[in-house]
């Protein structure tokens, strides 16, 4: 049943939120510490709360900006904000947001919507304000009055770790997002919510894809999700009996939004130029195909269409037949579209910090992964929903996820010497299959498992991996549950009244 276009749920209690035993019991006493930090600091009770999860991508990287559907799933880690909407003759009128960990200071922004967010001061609160931006364009975009700007002040507390590839900013941006929504009494349905969170997460500087947004809001407890795009869809993936997914953070952090122009929006950016060059030596002329082409799913009929018509149905044969495996030049492409690669780009900030930072361009790898991993997320649905036996199928979902890792690594370049090390050693250790997960250049893996092995899988882990680190003092034993858990699907975003 599609769930996608219902409004974020609103609880009263944590049952619903969280299940029952020991997650419940470690959820009330966050939600009651949240409470007394924001009557110390704030000196009122927040009004409402809000809640996002991460989420581990199973399969489906770097496909979602090219407009292709990925396969993600929530996790239990999350992102909990408290809020309080002032009084209109109330002051500050400022957004005033706190966190429970000492380590984030308390950031202050005017409460003016329409200010620009800072990019050469990179503060952790920008996160929030994406939201609060998304929230006014939205409600303007859609008639809702919501009256004059007035203060907010906001506790957040976060447990998704950064840098992880787990997507710990888009559980903060929903969550600030719902929590801004619900502070104005205001609802919409998940699947919109999923689009206006993936726009304003954008302020950031990453020209990223919607998986992130979309899992968060639409996820369901028990249920993978394939999500689709244009428009932003999800449908329930109930995934195999006697498997588990173990997260393992390779303790390498990805630091998206500095490292942008050389990664993230680089590849972005290598995409774009792909398929447009793929456009015209499939018979575009260079303008139509500038003014029409945005990503590789927009030229994968053309591409289908010639390997039809060598007898096969892979759009990947025609990348093989018409773009070159070594790097092209900025002038190399500009040959083929007849036009400078700043105008091409549209002259977008992102897109020009990329030219600058970039030597050269490689077209043919990109889009063989980008169009090898598309077909490999609907083969994974295909194995879930066929008849083989739950083993057989977990075998199979094993396979896709190690030639999906290999993609990344070899054609996309993703990979990073940590995230190889430890996947190696997930399947050294009996993981059906391993792979990066998220964006990468750092973060975590995830590994298929037999349920049976689990406690042993994570503790061979421990001595295989991250033992030597603990010794080198990069982390803390008594920290290890953070770096490597064992992950069932979680529920998505809610409202809570308590
Ligand atoms: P993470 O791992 O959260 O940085 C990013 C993008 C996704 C997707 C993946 C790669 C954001 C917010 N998220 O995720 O949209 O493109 O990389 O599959 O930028
Ligand atoms: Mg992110």
């Amino acid at each position: 049943m599609a769930h996608d276009g219902q409004p974020v749920p609103v609880f009263s209690s944590l049952e619903p939120v969280y299940g029952d035993g020991s997650l419940l019991e470690e959820a009330q006493l966050r939600f009651d510490k949240m409470k007394s930090k924001f009557v110390e600091v704030f000196r009122h009770q927040p009004d409402v709360f809000a809640r996002s999860p991460g989420r581990v991508n199973l399969i489906g990287e770097h496909i979602d900006y090219e407009g292709y559907s990925v396969l993600p799933m929530a996790i239990r880690q999350d992102t909990i904000i408290a809020i309080r909407k002032h009084q209109p003759d109330e002051s500050p009128k400022q957004l005033r947001i706190a966190n429970v960990n000492d380590k984030y200071t308390m950031c202050t922004y005017p409460a003016d919507p329409n200010q620009e967010i800072d990019l050469k001061n990179l503060k952790w609160g920008h996160y929030f304000l994406c939201g609060y931006k998304g929230f006014y364009d939205f409600a303007k975009s859609k008639g809702v009055d919501v009256g004059v700007p007035v203060g907010l002040d906001i506790l957040v507390d976060g447990t998704v770790p950064t840098g992880s590839g787990l997507s710990s900013s888009a559980a903060f941006v929903c969550s600030s997002t719902i929590a801004i929504m619900a502070a104005f009494d205001k609802n919409f349905p998940k699947k919109e919510i999923a689009q206006l969170t993936c726009d304003c997460e954008r302020h950031i500087g990453t020209q990223s894809g919607g998986m992130d947004q979309a899992i968060s809001v639409m996820a369901k407890s028990g249920f993978a999700e394939l999500i689709d795009f244009n428009p932003i869809k999800a449908t329930d993936v109930k995934l195999p009996q006697g498997g588990s997914f173990v997260i393992a953070h390779s303790l390498a952090e990805s630091q998206k939004a500095v490292t942008a122009a050389t990664n993230y929006n680089n590849r972005v950016v290598e995409c774009r130029l792909a398929a447009i060059v793929l456009g015209i030596k499939l018979g575009m002329k260079p303008k139509e195909a500038l003014s029409k082409v945005k990503t590789l799913s927009d030229v994968e009929g053309l591409c289908i269409k010639f390997a039809e018509g060598r007898g096969s149905s892979d759009p990947v044969l025609a990348v093989k037949e018409f773009l070159n495996e070594s790097p092209y030049t900025a002038e190399d492409i500009e040959k083929i579209t007849e036009e400078g690669l700043p105008s091409v780009l549209e002259n977008s900030p992102t897109s020009l910090a990329v030219l600058k930072a970039a030597k050269h361009f490689k077209l043919f790898q990109r889009a063989s992964h980008v169009y090898s991993e598309a077909r490999r997320v609907y083969v994974f649905r295909d194995t879930v929903q066929s008849n083989l036996s739950d083993e057989e199928k977990l075998k199979k979902l094993g396979d896709l996820m190690n030639d999906s890792h290999h993609s990344c690594s070899v054609l996309y370049e993703c990979s990073c010497p940590e995230l190889e090390e430890l996947v190696k050693v997930c399947r050294d250790n009996g993981a059906l299959g391993a792979r990066l997960t998220g964006a990468g250049w750092g973060g975590c893996a995830v590994a298929l498992v037999k349920e049976s092995i689990v406690p042993q899988f994570i503790i061979n882990l421990k001595e295989s991996y991250y033992q030597a680190r603990i010794n080198k003092g990069t982390i803390n034993k008594n920290d290890l549950g953070l770096y490597v858990f064992a992950s069932k699907p979680s529920s998505g975003a809610a409202i809570i009244k308590l």
